[in-house]
């Protein structure tokens, strides 16, 4: 597993750090508070994706998939239970905003968009919620129908997910590497802990105006630079809570 970061020399950092704004000290070097957090003023840690990555003995972790426990970094437990996921970057308007399901894709502070046959009725849930379940590397969306509907990373690495009644998955797509923890986040493990982006809308792309959320990875950086480096945040529901009879 490649998630992990590693602090800075205090001294290494001093030299470059000197030529930006509102610098702050760890140790003896300075530092510039939106890039790095200092722990027991000795060791600098990067913030990544506005999250002020923590220390344990040695190494610098995100709370979206670790705890330092007796000084070991150790992974969250999974979840054990259906969960609903919502952005985290305090430095982003979209901060705490819903993944939101709709035209079989993911997209960030949406409405989720979803069915109920009328022959169900009542016994369909809301489906005003866009709920997820994951194990085993996989994910998919939370509902009652048969046969589910599956996530998946499509071929532009964007989050989608398969029609109910249907098993067709688009051509390049990815259906596996992904992992929810407890008090922590779900991670995209394909390509090498890149993490997600959030790329505000545009005027030539679909969705109505909502936030895109796509997983970057070592060659497509440089196609997402107007976007930003969030967390996508779990936030477990009560066991047997279904999102929806289906999501559309
Ligand atoms: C979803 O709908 C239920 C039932 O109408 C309502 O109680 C709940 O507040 C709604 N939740 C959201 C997030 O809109
Ligand atoms: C990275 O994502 C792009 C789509 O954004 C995809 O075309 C490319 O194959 C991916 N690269 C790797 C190394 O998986
Ligand atoms: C909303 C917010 O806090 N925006 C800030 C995000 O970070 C950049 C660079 O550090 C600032 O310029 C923004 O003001």
């Amino acid at each position: 597993m490649a998630l992990r970061w590693s602090f800075v020399s205090v001294a290494l950092l001093g030299i470059s750090a000197t030529v930006m704004g509102s610098l702050q000290t760890c140790g003896q070097a300075q530092y510039d508070p939106a890039q790095y957090v200092c722990w027991y003023n000795q060791f600098l840690c990067p913030v990544t994706a506005g999250e002020p990555l923590s220390y344990c003995s040695g190494a610098c972790y995100s709370k979206f998939m670790y705890t330092c426990t007796n000084n070991v970094l150790t992974l969250l437990p999974a979840v054990d239970s259906p969960f609903t996921l919502t952005v985290s970057n305090p430095n982003l308007s979209i901060n705490g905003k819903a993944v939101t399901a709709s035209g079989q894709h993911w997209y960030l502070g949406g409405q989720t968009s979803s069915y109920c046959p009328s022959q169900v009725g009542l016994a369909c849930p809301p489906g005003n919620i866009t709920a997820i379940v994951a194990s085993g590397g996989s994910a998919a969306m939370d509902v009652m129908v048969p046969g589910g509907q599956l996530v998946y990373l499509d071929a532009f690495w964007n989050v989608g997910y398969t029609q109910a009644h249907s098993a067709y998955i688009p051509p390049g797509s990815t259906t596996t590497g992904f992992a929810a923890y407890a008090a922590g986040g779900f991670i995209n493990l394909n390509g090498n802990g890149w993490g997600w982006v959030a790329c505000p809308p545009t005027a030539s792309g679909g969705g109505g105006g909502v936030w895109n959320l796509v997983a970057k990875n070592s060659t497509n950086t440089a196609s997402l630079n107007n976007c930003t480096p969030v967390n996508l945040k779990v936030n477990p529901l009560p066991q047997g809570t279904y999102g929806a009879w289906q999501y559309t």
